[in-house]
């Protein structure tokens, strides 16, 4: 940390002029955060709702999580994997029996983690399945996001996440997502698919909800074809969506689980990849890794953030106030001019504006939001992404919808 003090605009500049252009971040400079709220440098207080992408869903800080984590970095912080550490079994035997399966893959980013399940699954189909080597097909859905390695952009269809980073690592098939007869028809024309892998809810693509059932389907389906239905729960797992994972809405329990972000409550990256004994003895000694990856710090801060989200409730209130927000919500759009309709999940919302005539309404609307006092952010130009930290109360989601609506009337003619 540093004590050097300079001003909003100064620290704009420097990112401007010494870091690379690959964001395009809201005019606020943040320094310190608490629960459900952020301060700028100028000591203006803001309520966040972006959570870090839905990193901190336990709230910005949360003490229980910040003194795990003072009390391990003071006491063994890395150790790598080429020795054990009195730290990592502890949470690999919470973490499976948290989500509910037999053994975990602990890695530290979500692109990571999707790398691995990737991996995974093509081992699994070559040593398991018994498909020829290098045939492994995964399929994969339009308007995904799961990262931004190559291997993984080579499978968006976003242009701005792909275009000149060539050439691509190949075994994709893309079929359009929500669209249960498309994947039914992949599978039975082609033999070498090895697995699907699925956001439960798009979260890119503006909290895209599919139709009930979806989930369930297209899980039935994978295992009628002895194919892995792997779940990208990196946005949507950990109670933002009103469950602890987005599948248990359909009771669907995904062959391979892709977690990270909020696994740490947003203090430190965490990922992790969960599945059955019988999938993971795939991979042996050698065969991957990371040094970072179930390191003694990540896996008591992990142990911590999961505790949170169990002993606040955060499912349930995440679930609750989700209902309220898109209610509200809801009843504005009907006579909103600029508001068209809501969508989401628990706390996993998003506002779609009309933005015909006005390109950079969505834009503009999340800056008077600053400035009104709450952080969201735009994305595809006409979309507002809503997600609180999952502590939030339901006297202040009626205070921010107050603050949303009054803003958005702003910009109504
Ligand atoms: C950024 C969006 C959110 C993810 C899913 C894997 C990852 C992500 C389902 C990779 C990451 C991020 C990263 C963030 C923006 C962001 C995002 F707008 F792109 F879609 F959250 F809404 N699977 N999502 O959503 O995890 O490697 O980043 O830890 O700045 O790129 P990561």
């Amino acid at each position: 940390m540093t004590d050097k003090k300079l001003t909003a605009p100064e620290l704009m500049e420097l990112e401007n002029i010494f870091g690379a252009h690959n964001y395009h971040p809201l005019p606020v400079v943040l320094d310190r955060g608490e629960g459900v709220f952020v301060w700028d440098v100028d000591g203006k207080k803001y309520y966040d709702f972006l959570s870090a992408y839905s990193a901190v869903n336990q709230g910005h800080c949360h003490p229980k999580i910040i003194n795990t984590l003072i009390g391990q970095a003071q006491k063994l912080t890395l150790t790598s994997r080429a020795f054990f550490n009195s730290q990592l079994g502890i949470y690999e035997e919470f973490v499976t029996s948290y989500f509910g399966y037999e053994k975990v893959l602990p890695m530290n980013t979500g692109a990571e983690a999707v790398e691995t399940a990737i991996k995974l699954c093509r081992k699994w189909a070559y040593e398991k399945k018994g498909l020829k080597e290098n045939s492994a097909q995964i399929v994969v859905c339009e308007n995904n996001f799961h990262g931004r390695t190559t291997t993984i952009v080579s499978f968006s269809v976003d242009p701005d996440a792909n275009t000149h980073f060539g050439p691509f690592t190949p075994g994709f098939i893309v079929i359009p997502y929500n669209d249960v007869k498309a994947l039914e028809k992949v599978l039975n024309e082609n033999p070498n698919i090895a697995g699907f892998l699925v956001e439960p809810i798009q979260g890119e693509a503006g909290a895209f909800v599919p139709d009930e059932g979806y989930l369930k389907a297209c899980y039935e389906l994978c295992s009628q074809h002895n194919v892995l239905f792997i779940a990208d729960e990196v946005q949507t797992g950990i109670a933002r969506t009103g469950k602890l994972l987005a599948c248990d809405y359909e009771n669907v329990h995904p062959d391979i689980l892709i977690l990270g972000k909020a696994m740490s409550g947003g203090v430190y990256p965490v990922s992790a990849v969960l599945s059955s004994n019988e999938i993971m003895e795939v991979i042996q000694p050698g065969q991957h890794g990371s040094t970072f990856g179930g390191n003694p710090l990540a896996a008591a801060v992990a142990i911590s953030a999961l505790d949170v989200i169990r002993d606040e409730n955060l499912a349930e209130n995440a679930f609750r106030l989700g209902e309220i927000f898109r209610n509200e919500m809801k009843a504005f759009c009907e006579n909103s001019k600029i508001a068209m309709f809501v969508r989401g999940k628990g706390l996993l919302n998003a506002l779609i504006i009309n933005n015909e005539g006005h390109k950079n309404l969505a834009w503009d609307i999340c800056v008077k939001l600053l400035e009104n006092g709450l952080l969201a952010k735009p994305t595809h130009t006409n979309i507002i992404r809503f997600a609180p930290p999952l502590v939030i109360t339901e006297n202040q989601i009626y205070e921010c919808i107050v603050i949303i609506k009054d803003t958005l009337k702003d910009f109504e003619q």
